[in-house]
C-alpha cells in the first residue's frame, strides 16, 4: 500500500513540555480522567467531507488544498485511493471514528442506480479497512443537498419526486451505515427550510419531513439498525430559515409529531452560535431534556457572520462542553465530531494534522479542566446553595405540588415581604474558572 503522509509518524501523547507540533501535549488515550480513558470520554471522529473532500474553495476563488492522491475526475478508482489516504490518515493520527456522508465516500452517477453501484464498490473498502485498523464509523448521513436536484429542498422539496429520491437515498444510507457498523445516523436538514415565505407552504413542508423521518424510524426497524438517530440543529445556511433552528426548536419539532423516542440532538458549535446562542446553552437545554447525543466539534469566527467551521482551540469553549457532558454522564453512542476545515490558507496535507492534533488536545484539555472542576465541588455547592430556599419550607412545598395561588398568597401575607435574595457571584466564579486555565 503507498504511503501518502510520509513525512508523519504516528503521533504520540509527549505531555505539556514537548515541543513537537506532531505530538499531542495533553491527549493522553489511556489516561484516567474521571473514572475512565479519555478516549472514552471524547470519542473523536474525522470528518470525511472536510478533511478528504475539502478544497479550499470560496465564492470567490477556486480549491487551493494540495492533495497530489486527488485525480480531477471523480472516479471510483479515485474514491478507493482516498480510503487509503483517509485511514493513514485517522491510524496515524490516532482516532477511534470517522463520519461520512453518502458523497464524500463515492462518486455520483447518472442514475439513481448507478450512484448506488458506486457506493457499492466502496463499501467493502471501507468495511475493509475498518476491519485492518479497528477505526470505526460514529455516524453515516446522506447528502441532500449539493445536486441541485435539492434546490427546494428534499423532504420539504415542493416537488414529490424528489421527496421520493431523497427517501431512496437514506434507505440505501441507513443499509450502508448498518453494513459499517455505524453507531448512529445524523440528519442535518440540508436545504430544509425556506428562502421567502410568499412562495412556501410551511405546515405542508414541515408534515412532510415528520412524515419523511417515520418512514426512516420505520425502516431502521425493519433492517434491525439499532444505532442512534440525530438531528443536528442549524438555524441558517444555506436557507434563509432552517426548520431545525436550535435545540428547543427541534425538541418542540419532535415532540410535535411523535418523533422524540426516536431522536437525540448532534449539536455544533458554529451552529449554536449562528442561532444566538452559545454552545453550553445549546448543550445544556438537550441534556435537561435527555437528548444530548452527539458534538459537531468547531467554532466560527466572531467577526463573521457565516459558518466558518475552524478548528477548535478555545479552552474556556472546550471546558464548558466538556462539564455538559461530564454531567450528562458522557456521550456514547455519540462523540466529539470535527466538523471542522482547514483554513483556504493552510493548504498542506500537514496542516490537517496540525489541525486536529490541536482540536484534540484542547478538547482533552477541557476534559481535565471541565473534572478538576466537579471533583472540587465548589461550583456544584455554589449552585446548591443559590437554590437552598426550594430544600425546605415554603419551598419544598412548591415543587411537591401541595400548595396553589391561595396557599401562596396566605404564606406571603402572613410574611409581608419575600426573603432578601443572595449574590449570583458571576465575577467570582469566573476568577475560579480562570485559576484552571
Ligand atoms: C453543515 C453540517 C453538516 C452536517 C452533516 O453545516 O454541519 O456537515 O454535520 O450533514
Ligand atoms: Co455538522
Amino acid at each position: 500500500m503507498a504511503e501518502y503522509f510520509p513525512e508523519v509518524p504516528k503521533i504520540q501523547y509527549e505531555g505539556p513540555k514537548s515541543k513537537n507540533p506532531l505530538a499531542f501535549k495533553h491527549y493522553n488515550p489511556e489516561e484516567v480522567v474521571a473514572g475512565k480513558p479519555m478516549k472514552e470520554h471524547l470519542r473523536f471522529a474525522v470528518a470525511y467531507w472536510h478533511t478528504f473532500r475539502g478544497t479550499g474553495q470560496d465564492p470567490f476563488g477556486v480549491g487551493t488544498m494540495i492533495r497530489p492522491w486527488e485525480d480531477p475526475q471523480d472516479s471510483v478508482a479515485n474514491a478507493k485511493r482516498r480510503v487509503e489516504v483517509a485511514f493513514e490518515f485517522m491510524e496515524k493520527l490516532g482516532v477511534p471514528y470517522y463520519c461520512f456522508h453518502d458523497r464524500d465516500v463515492a462518486p455520483e452517477g447518472r442514475t439513481l442506480r448507478e450512484t448506488n453501484a458506486n457506493l457499492d464498490a466502496i463499501v467493502p473498502v471501507l468495511k475493509e479497512h475498518q476491519e485492518r485498523t479497528g477505526i470505526k464509523l460514529l455516524w453515516g448521513t446522506a447528502n441532500l443537498f449539493s445536486n441541485p436536484r435539492f434546490v427546494h429542498g428534499a423532504a420539504t422539496s415542493c416537488n414529490a419526486d424528489v421527496f421520493a429520491y431523497a427517501a431512496a437515498q437514506v434507505k440505501k444510507a441507513l443499509e450502508v451505515t448498518k453494513e459499517l457498523g455505524g453507531e448512529n445516523y445524523v440528519f442535518w436538514g440540508g436545504r430544509e427550510g425556506y428562502t421567502t415565505l410568499w412562495n412556501t407552504d410551511v405546515k405542508r413542508e414541515l408534515d412532510h419531513l415528520a412524515a419523511f423521518l417515520h418512514m426512516a424510524v420505520d425502516y431502521a426497524q425493519k433492517i434491525g439498525f439499532t444505532g442512534q438517530f440525530l438531528i443536528e440543529p442549524k438555524p441558517k445556511e444555506p436557507t434563509k430559515h432552517q426548520y431545525d433552528f436550535d435545540v428547543l426548536n427541534c425538541i418542540a419539532f419532535l415532540k410535535t409529531y411523535g418523533l422524540d423516542k426516536h431522536f437525540k440532538l448532534n449539536i455544533e458549535t458554529n451552529h449554536a452560535t449562528l442561532a444566538g446562542h452559545t454552545m453550553m446553552h445549546e448543550l445544556e437545554l438537550a441534556r435537561v431534556h435527555g437528548l444530548l447525543g452527539s458534538i459537531d466539534a468547531n467554532r466560527g469566527d466572531l467577526l463573521l457572520g457565516w459558518d466558518t467551521d475552524q478548528f477548535p482551540t478555545d479552552l474556556y469553549l472546550t471546558t464548558e462542553v466538556m462539564l455538559v457532558v461530564l454531567r450528562n454522564g458522557g456521550l456514547a453512542p455519540g462523540g466529539l465530531n470535527f466538523d471542522a476545515k482547514v483554513r483556504r490558507e493552510s493548504f498542506e496535507p500537514i496542516d490537517l494534522f496540525y489541525a486536529h492534533i490541536g482540536g484534540m488536545d484542547a478538547f482533552a484539555r477541557g476534559l481535565k479542566i471541565a473534572a478538576q472542576i466537579l471533583e472540587d465541588g465548589w461550583l456544584d455547592e455554589l449552585i446548591h446553595e443559590r437554590y437552598r430556599s426550594w430544600d425546605s419550607g415554603i419551598g419544598a412545598r412548591i415543587e411537591a405540588g401541595e400548595v396553589g395561588f391561595e396557599e401562596l398568597e396566605a404564606y406571603m401575607l402572613e410574611k409581608g415581604e419575600a426573603a432578601p435574595n443572595t449574590s449570583g457571584r458571576q465575577e467570582l466564579i469566573e476568577n475560579i474558572i480562570n485559576q484552571y486555565l
